[in-house]
């Protein structure tokens, strides 16, 4: 699905470069904001000096959930959970997303309701988001994983044995914890020493039961290089969270990238080279039922502004 798209969402991105900088030529000396079209979903407010930056975003209302995203939901097995377009909470607009999972056990397909944008294209990007957790919200088991960026890699032939990626998550204490990892998908061996050695784990002491029925702003930021110039940083509410700079975030950088672990192969991506964008509810399969709702979703290239708001229709 995503190589289908590739060119396709090449030339879209083209033309809307070439809209916007018409469009700001013809604004930019009448208001500070501009109007635009952006990846062919509809238009959007935002001042000139950013608007630009933006490379993915989605609000909601439109109605459709699967434009832009590359998937969207649990996996096909499990339709009990589900990512919907809701009117109940929207930080801007009238609509947002909905993400849901039944009561347990469930599926591994059920705890998994993930919307992905995978063809990013970019190495170097900010991510921003905000979610509402109503008042019956509750985190059970390891906790709830919001979402971030993130990048499948592996040997030829299990190409997601492995991933590195900056997600914010609910630790069952109701903490907002940042993570930032190497990581195996399930079990076998790791990648590499020095890739665990950088992972870390960032404690907001936020606890996310004193926020509830109001929006919360995620934003992620990633830098991913081969050499030692790598960097993570998370805000939450604008302020920063989690830094880390100087480092290999790149697995193609490591030497167990030529070599890997498993069979001695050079290792390959799973869906390309780009970080991709994951927005999410994924928890263990004994969590409590739960729902959440995210709106204005923006990827850019620039920090994303606070009161920056997406009006796709
Ligand atoms: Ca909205």
């Amino acid at each position: 699905m995503p190589g289908i798209n590739v060119s396709i969402i090449s030339i879209v991105v083209i033309l809307n470069s070439l809209l916007i900088v018409d469009t700001s030529i013809d604004l930019v000396h009448s208001s500070l904001q501009q109007e635009v079209t952006i990846q062919s979903r509809g238009s959007i407010l935002a001042e000139n000096s950013f608007v630009d930056k933006i490379f993915f975003e989605y609000g909601g209302e439109t109605g459709v959930l699967q434009p832009p995203w590359d998937h969207v939901g649990p996996m096909p097995e499990a339709p009990v959970s589900y990512a919907i377009v809701d009117t109940a909470h929207a930080r801007s607009g009238t609509r947002s997303m909905k993400l849901y999972q039944p009561s347990p056990p469930k599926s591994d397909g059920q705890r998994r309701v993930s919307n992905r944008y995978y063809q990013t294209g970019y190495k170097e990007f900010y991510v921003s988001w905000w979610v509402y957790f109503d008042n019956l919200w509750q985190t059970t088991g390891w906790g709830s994983t919001l979402g971030g960026w993130q990048i499948f890699f592996g040997p030829s032939s299990t190409p997601y044995y492995w991933w590195t990626g900056g997600r914010f998550r609910i630790h069952s204490d109701r903490h907002v914890l940042f993570n930032y990892r190497f990581g195996k998908i399930s079990g076998g061996v790791d990648f590499s020493a020095a890739g665990n050695a950088i992972a870390q784990t960032w404690d907001t002491n936020y606890y996310i039961t004193d926020h509830l029925n109001q929006w919360i702003h995620f934003q992620v930021y990633v830098k991913f290089r081969a050499d030692n110039t790598g960097v993570v940083r998370a805000w939450l509410n604008n302020v920063l969270v989690a830094e880390k700079t100087g480092i290999k975030t790149d697995p193609s950088g490591y030497g167990e990238w030529n070599n890997n672990p498993v069979d001695g192969t050079q290792c390959v991506w799973r869906v390309s080279e780009y970080p991709w964008i994951v927005i999410e509810l994924y928890q263990h399969t004994d969590s409590a039922e739960s729902w959440i709702w995210v709106d204005d979703v923006v990827a850019a290239t620039e920090k994303v502004p606070a009161n920056y708001e997406v009006a796709d229709k």
